[in-house]
């Protein structure tokens, strides 16, 4: 008997999934280009002001929404900002917390650490790139009643949405980095976000300006990052 095309399981529909699978000469092809291709990311901190349109930061964000989650809450909500006033708005609260993190937040050891990326309290890149993406976590939700709905796992969500979206704004050709002041209460306040969201991470995309230097860091070896038990 051919299996159905969906079935239920708690009353809810199932579909049948079809992904394109691959021989173990092609799975060793596929995983290798990939992560060849991928190794060539990078952190970039120097931005063109050249413009991207609309529609590509729609299909990066909805890219990124397709992250798995907890019982699927989807716990997210991505603000786009453009508008320059308000770009220049959000650079100017962060350059405040970034100096005092700078100056007095952060420990020694932690700026010794942060010397190779060249990082500083200055953060034009807020104002060059022509777009920032702030991602929220949405910590519950509000019933129609005003009542609190649990959300589940959301840092772990989030996190993943993200790493999706570092990687669909690298697969564009674009670039970004991951900016994090901290405290980034500003951020809620300035994109007027209702109080179950908490701002998680702040990305700059856009063209690298020409020309573009990066850290000429190394990354870990496998043996260092990965313990396989057979
Ligand atoms: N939030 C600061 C400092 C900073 C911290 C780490 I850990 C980095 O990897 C990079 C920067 C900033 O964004 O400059």
């Amino acid at each position: 008997m051919e299996a159905p095309n969906h079935l239920y399981i708690n009353d809810f529909k199932h579909i049948i999934y079809q992904i394109e699978t691959h021989n173990e000469k092609d799975l060793i092809l596929k995983s290798k280009s990939f992560y060849k291709w991928l190794k060539k990311r990078r952190s970039v901190r120097d931005f063109s002001n050249r413009t991207i349109p609309k529609e590509v930061i729609e299909n990066l964000i909805e890219a990124a929404s397709t992250a798995p989650s907890g019982a699927h809450k989807q716990p997210w909500t991505f603000c786009a900002i453009s508008n320059h006033q308000l770009k220049k708005k959000i650079r100017k609260a962060a350059e405040i917390e970034e100096r005092i993190n700078y100056e007095s937040r952060m420990n020694n050891q932690w700026k010794k650490d942060l010397q190779p990326l060249a990082t500083n309290m200055h953060k034009p890149f807020l104002e060059d790139a022509p777009w920032l993406i702030v991602a929220f976590k949405r910590v519950y939700e509000m019933s129609q009643d005003d009542e609190k709905l649990n959300n589940y796992y959301v840092n772990e969500s989030i996190g993943i949405a993200c790493g999706l979206l570092i990687t669909a704004i690298y697969n564009a050709g674009l670039v970004t980095l991951t900016h994090t002041p901290s405290p980034m209460k500003f951020l809620e306040k300035i994109l007027n976000r209702p109080k179950n969201e908490r701002a998680f991470l702040l990305l700059p995309v856009g063209y690298p300006a020409n020309p573009t230097y990066v850290p000429d860091i190394q990354r870990k070896k496998l043996n260092e990052v990965a313990v396989f038990h057979e």
